[in-house]
């Protein structure tokens, strides 16, 4: 008899307690970190996944994004540990940027590595792709989905870029992997690394002759309008972004809502990797007129001209794929070489 009624009331207290304890661990908001806004695919891909997820999940989960990566007062290099740290709950990152921590990412800073948008494709939609997010879980950071910033083209305020010759002494914001200082160096110019957020008054200055970023990022921050008005389109590097909950989050959540999260990451990632690349598939697309609209002169370079540059940054690409690790960068190539 006591021990029935024992029994019930155990069963009675799993019964009661269980959903109780599960909806306890839900923050009234789940921070997301990104560098740009809604004005660029990337801040528009970030509001996507965020609005996604309420839907999904009837409000269950509720993220609001800080773009300008300003829950580390703008140091997007410091962007990877504040999520494993607890500081930012989500983010949408960019590779660039979790390259100090995360030493792999910087597979795709591999100067030439990538030479089409079929080529990001068969890295991070194949085993490479794998490889990297099993990577970044083993720091306890949970990748759901990929996405794309984009090829960085390089642009100038005082001449046209041709040659490697036409880089001599200028001198180059670049972003914060030491990678880039490296490729740059290579080339005769003169790179010093800030952040996003230093960049732009460093432009407006002339404190730096120039700068790489996607194309969506030049326009949508009106580069034009602080003197750059040289635009070389080489496509020496390209950055993914990759969506991501902190671990501790991600097991504070219901296996369904785990799963409403990540089918948003991939819709969201999706969407907004078609966005990053609209208008831009040809040479003759529609954004490049855009901007020499705006008064920039757009030069493209021939395969015999981006060759030039492949070889100066050759050793480069040597010397980093020994950090990144040469299997993996072998299996980039392969898969690049294999790309349908
Ligand atoms: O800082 C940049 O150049 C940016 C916005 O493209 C990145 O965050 C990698």
């Amino acid at each position: 008899m006591v021990k029935t009624l024992f029994a019930a009331a155990i069963a009675a207290a799993f019964t009661v307690s269980l959903p109780a304890v599960a909806e306890q661990k839900y923050q009234p908001e789940y921070r997301l970190s990104t560098v740009l806004g809604t004005a660029f695919p990337w801040g528009n891909g970030g509001q996507r996944w965020a609005d996604l997820v309420k839907e999904k999940t009837q409000g269950r989960i509720n993220i609001k994004m800080y773009p300008g990566t300003s829950l580390v007062a703008g140091d997007q290099t410091r962007e990877f540990t504040a999520i494993r740290q607890g500081v930012i709950d989500l983010a949408v990152g960019s590779s660039i940027n979790w390259s100090p921590q995360v030493k792999e990412l910087n597979l795709f800073s591999l100067p030439f590595l990538m030479p089409d948008y079929r080529a990001i494709d068969a890295l991070t939609k194949g085993e490479v792709g794998r490889d990297l997010f099993k990577i970044i879980e083993k720091n306890g950071v949970v990748p759901l989905a990929w996405g794309e910033n984009g090829f960085r083209e390089i642009s100038n305020s005082k001449r046209e870029i041709r040659t490697p010759a036409d880089m001599k002494g200028l001198k180059f914001r670049v972003v914060g992997s030491p990678l880039f200082n490296d490729t740059f160096t290579a080339l005769g110019a003169n790179p010093t690394q800030m952040s996003w957020a230093d960049a732009q008054p460093a432009l407006a200055s002339g404190a730096v002759d120039g700068q790489e970023n996607p194309i969506s990022v030049f326009t949508g921050a009106k580069i034009h309008a602080v003197g750059q008005k040289y635009l070389t389109v080489w496509g020496y590097v390209a950055d993914p972004l990759i969506f991501v909950v902190s671990g501790k989050v991600w097991k504070s959540w219901s296996k369904a809502d785990q799963e409403a999260v990540r089918a948003a990451a991939i819709e969201a990632g999706k969407d907004e990797t078609a966005l990053a690349r609209k208008g831009l598939t040809s040479a003759n697309s529609g954004i490049y007129k855009d901007v020499a609209a705006l008064g920039v002169k757009v030069t493209h370079l021939t395969p015999a001209e981006v060759d030039v540059f492949r070889k100066l940054t050759k050793p480069t690409y040597d010397k980093w794929s020994k950090t990144i690790g040469t299997d993996l960068v072998k299996k980039a190539e392969v898969a690049i070489a294999a790309r349908k």
